[in-house]
């Protein structure tokens, strides 16, 4: 088994890309975890991801030494803590657009003395070969990620007050739930031109407040401006798109393009 990488990866500023998981079958994860994706997000808020998907799936992802992060559904802090006694690495709240969203998400995933989530991951300590209760409490809130999204104008206003919660590790950007709040209702549209300088102030006040920035890239094309950016922690692409382009090109290929 494998040891948390993800905060010590993000903490040397590197780049980690996830794909995004909507599709609850562990034996399309085996297929992740054998690719080039350094992560894969479950989706349990629009994804079909279900708890016992996210039990089951994250096995071979883990052995395999991906990164494993979990999107709970909405208001579901509960799901958060359940995810990591699972095992994993990260957990991203989705409409975070209050402090007292983020103070309740903080509570649910950081033990005392930042937060109050309760005893129960004697799973996590086996898939991560943690030895003993006290070695885990003592490590486990530096090691898993807390990402509360950014989605809508109300949490975009209160961004750096978010950001400087302690037990809260870094903003996550839903460009298209923020579009629609950017242009009120008019679209969603994640490449919305008069949003993009937004969206690029949400990476500079994560990392302003010494926290981790991540981001939803709607189409791969746009992940390095979300680097250039300050982003790290990037979705590449939903795992339907993969499986929708690669029937497409498998036919092109074998010259019966449909
Ligand atoms: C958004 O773009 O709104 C998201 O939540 C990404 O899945
Ligand atoms: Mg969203």
């Amino acid at each position: 088994m494998h040891e948390y990488t993800l905060a010590d990866r993000l903490a040397a500023d590197e780049t980690v890309l996830t794909v995004w998981s909507s599709i609850p079958e562990t034996g399309l994860l085996e297929q992740f975890a054998l690719g080039p994706f350094d992560a894969v997000t479950m989706d349990m808020q629009h994804g079909g991801h279900h708890i016992e998907s996210v039990l089951n799936g994250m096995v071979p992802l883990i052995k395999a030494g991906k990164v494993v992060a979990v999107r709970v559904p909405l208001g579901d802090f509960g799901t958060a803590s359940r995810a990591l006694d699972f095992g994993a690495d990260a957990v991203v709240a989705p409409m975070i657009n209050s402090v007292e969203d983020a103070i309740a998400f903080r509570d649910a995933v950081k033990y005392p003395p930042v937060g109050g989530r309760s005893w129960g991951a004697s799973r996590a300590l086996q898939m991560r070969g943690v030895t003993g209760g006290p070695a885990f409490l003592k490590s486990a809130n530096a090691k898993t990620v807390s990402f509360a999204m950014i989605e809508t104008r109300e949490a975009f206003e209160i961004a750096e007050e978010i950001a400087a919660i302690d037990g809260i590790d870094g903003l996550f950007l839903g460009p298209s739930d923020f579009s629609i709040a950017w242009s009120g209702g008019a679209t969603v549209d994640p490449a919305l031109s008069d949003m993009q300088e937004a969206v690029a102030r949400i990476a500079e006040v994560a990392r302003s407040a010494g926290k981790h920035a991540g981001a939803f890239a709607a189409n791969p094309a746009t992940v390095q401006q979300y680097v250039e950016s300050g982003f790290r922690f990037i979705s590449v692409a939903m795992d339907f798109t993969i499986i929708a382009e690669g029937q497409k090109s498998v036919m092109a290929a074998a010259g019966a393009a449909r």
